[in-house]
């Protein structure tokens, strides 16, 4: 290999770095494969597809590539739809206008006018747009060009970020610094990044982002704020992006001077319709509103005594199917309820299916609790089929270490779409209830938390971006691999050096797995810290009963875990069989999901042949050794990567081996005290006592507001 020193990059250009092709012969290749392009560029999105391609070949190949009108040579690389190219129209591709659809694309390589050529075609010109951001992805990792034939088409249609964003620029659970979204000088000024989103976006198939925070501000839907919304949707509108804003549920009261916001009055509908009518006027391609209600202190029917079908049809009435839809979020549970928290989405949404316009989707986390680092699948997956149930992912790591943990998260998205429900049999996968295809539903979508800031970096570890890419292919894929997702993005934000990416590939794959090893192994859930989430807080035991810990692991003298058996709550019976009956027994549960649906002995034999208490005590030194394997692993890839790139990871690996060391310390001593067993020798002994542990205190964790901190 080169072992001249690279030169350092501060990450910026993500996964579009566009680095020369150094490799003699796959250079060679290309500059004979591409040498000129036809690409007539009539509309906006046609225009920026062109220039990235040319911009991005340039770099690529270092040598001009001329756009020209016509097919005079080999090696001409010819993008359009049938309506932009009278050349594309008259190859009559099979692909078009049939299996591509609206979105997907072809890439072939075949003789056009008896030169031997590239055709990137679409239906559309945002198909044109993918098109070419597949095969630059082609190009940077370096695959031959001989012989293309690419049929793409996206599985799901709305493939969204979600922005927990707020009004004042911070972010909640937000690590990369604050919001992208200057609203202060919106809408006159346009922060050159905004083009670079939307780009980063479109790369990987995002269609959708909702620029505001779940715990919504009526604010937004105000005039001025609308205005500078408008600015946004005209600049992302090219890249194929349409905007969507949160709806706070009572916006009628604190912006529209109503007196309610039940959704059944009449002045409640109109003002939602009016507001909407407003919206379209300046927005036309606006996507509707994403609406969290009754859940967490947000407001929302309940507060009248009407359902959320009540709710979320008076807003897809006011944006009519034909403009835009609604999408509900499931994450709803209140204290008040005495039931299990595991349970209540389903005990509250299940008995409205089949009672939703056509134009609302439910949005469901993968898990029933929340983002932890491993949860079951959720069990509204399979439970409704009459409803879109589109898949929400937490891309930001508020349960994972934020943006100081190395946790590469194409697994755990894998994990819940590959799971398997059984709601129409064997092989109902997550991933089939997502996509319409169990149920044929037309619409259907992924959501993903967003982890981008205003970090120079945009998502804070230099690693996290791998996150923001692995959402966006699974969304338009979701059979693509955690592997050739992480082996396309190592490639393209590092180097295509197989030695680099096989090992760092090895190390993403296993890190997720390592978090959950020394923060919640063995099915353990929602035993992090009070409120900001960072660190352990196993000990957790005021507040709002189903925001403490103690709620979650009922550790005690007997042993530990949530018997969610039909001897506890029963969450089990949500499931169908056969998992049902697999969890609900002890000795067939998944270890993995153990004390998740089990209170279990400490005595317990676990297949390892240990005891649970000594599995316990092995799974987060396993977790910490893991940790250390990561170091060594990036130590030895320092000749591959820039300094500043090399030194930013090293740094934070070092942070991320010490917290795992506090977690694994702080959790062992407290469970300690009701297991009353000792930390077998051969591991570490905790460095600190648990009171230590327990007195630490944090101020000003990111991700939450400072006026949480005042006491
Ligand atoms: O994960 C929890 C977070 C809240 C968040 C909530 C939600 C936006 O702790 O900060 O609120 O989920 O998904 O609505």
């Amino acid at each position: 290999m080169d072992m001249k020193p690279l030169k350092s990059e501060d990450g910026y250009e993500l996964w579009l770095r566009y680095a020369p092709v150094t490799d003699a012969p796959t250079l060679a290749a290309y500059r004979t494969a591409i040498t000129q392009v036809v690409f007539d560029a009539s509309s906006p999105t046609l225009r920026v597809a062109r220039e990235e391609l040319t911009l991005a070949l340039e770099s690529l190949l270092e040598i001009s590539v001329p756009v020209v009108k016509q097919v005079v040579q080999d090696g001409t690389l010819v993008a359009g739809t049938p309506r932009s190219s009278s050349l594309i129209a008259e190859l009559a591709l099979q692909e078009l206008p049939g299996p591509v659809g609206d979105e997907g694309f072809v890439i072939v390589s075949r003789p056009v006018r008896t030169r031997d050529c590239i055709v990137i075609a679409a239906n559309t010109d945002v198909g044109v747009l993918y098109g070419v951001f597949h095969f630059l992805r082609h190009l940077q990792t370096h695959r031959p060009l001989d012989t293309l034939h690419i049929v793409s088409a996206p599985k799901t249609k709305f493939r969204m970020l979600n922005h927990w964003d707020n009004l004042d620029g911070t972010i909640e659970r937000g690590y990369a610094g604050f919001s992208l979204w200057d609203w202060h000088k919106l809408p006159d000024y346009l922060a050159p990044r905004y083009r670079d989103y939307a780009r980063a976006n479109a790369s990987i198939g995002i269609n959708g982002a909702v620029l505001t925070n779940v715990n919504a501000n009526a604010l937004i839907l105000t005039r001025p704020y609308l205005r500078k919304v408008a600015a946004l949707a005209d600049l992302f509108r090219s890249y194929g992006i349409r905007v969507f804003l949160t709806a706070r549920f009572s916006a009628p009261i604190e912006i529209g001077g109503l007196s309610t916001a039940d959704p059944l009055a009449v002045e409640v509908a109109a003002w939602w319709k009016e507001k909407a009518d407003e919206i379209y006027a300046i927005i036309p391609d606006f996507g509707g509103f994403v609406v969290k209600a009754n859940s967490e202190g947000q407001p929302g029917p309940h507060d009248y005594d009407r359902s959320h079908g009540d709710g979320a049809n008076m807003l897809a009435r006011a944006l009519t199917a034909d403009r835009g839809v609604v999408i509900w979020r499931a994450f709803v549970y209140d204290d008040k309820v005495p039931d299990d928290r595991a349970k209540q989405a389903n005990n509250d949404l299940v008995p409205q299916d089949g009672s939703f316009l056509e134009n609302v989707l439910l949005q469901v986390k993968n898990g029933p609790i929340d983002f932890q680092p491993r949860e079951p699948y959720h069990p509204l997956f399979g439970s409704m089929p009459k409803t879109p149930l589109m898949l929400e992912v937490q891309i930001t790591q508020e349960y994972l270490g934020n943006a100081t943990h190395l946790a590469y998260l194409a697994p755990m998205y894998k994990e819940t779409l590959d799971a398997d429900t059984y709601c129409q049999g064997p092989g109902s996968q997550v991933a089939d209830v997502v996509d319409g295809s169990l149920d044929g539903h037309a619409m259907s979508g992924m959501a993903g938390v967003s982890n981008i800031g205003s970090d120079r970096n945009w998502c804070g570890h230099p690693f996290a971006a791998a996150n923001w890419f692995a959402f966006g292919r699974l969304a338009w894929d979701h059979q693509v691999s955690s592997e050739d997702i992480a082996d396309d993005w190592l490639r393209m934000t590092f180097t295509n050096d197989e030695d680099f990416v096989g090992s760092a590939r090895a190390m993403m794959l296993a890190s997720r797995e390592a978090v959950v090893r020394y923060m919640t192994p063995l099915g353990l859930h929602h035993i992090m810290a009070y409120g900001h989430h960072y660190g352990p807080g196993p000990w957790v035991d005021q507040g709002r009963a189903d925001w403490t810990c103690v709620y979650y692991h009922r550790a005690d003298s007997r042993g530990l875990g949530f018997d969610r058996t039909p001897t506890g709550s029963d969450a089990v019976s949500q499931y169908f069989s056969p998992y049902r009956e697999q969890i609900s027994n002890l000795d067939t549960c998944p270890e993995n999901l153990l004390l998740w649906f089990h209170h279990v002995p400490w005595q317990h034999p676990m297949k390892s042949g240990r005891t649970l208490w000594d599995e316990l005590c092995y799974q987060y030194n396993h977790g910490v050794e893991s940790v250390r394997q990561m170091q060594a692993t990036w130590a030895a890839l320092a000749p591959y990567v820039d300094a500043a790139r090399f030194e930013h990871v090293q740094d934070l690996l070092r942070i991320q081996e010490q917290e795992a060391r506090w977690w694994r310390d702080a959790c062992l001593l407290y469970f300690q005290t009701f297991s009353r067993l000792p930390i077998p020798l051969e591991y570490e002994q905790p460095a600190q006592s648990l009171d230590y542990y327990r007195n630490l205190k944090h101020y000003y964790v990111p991700g939450i507001p400072e006026r949480r901190f005042r006491s």
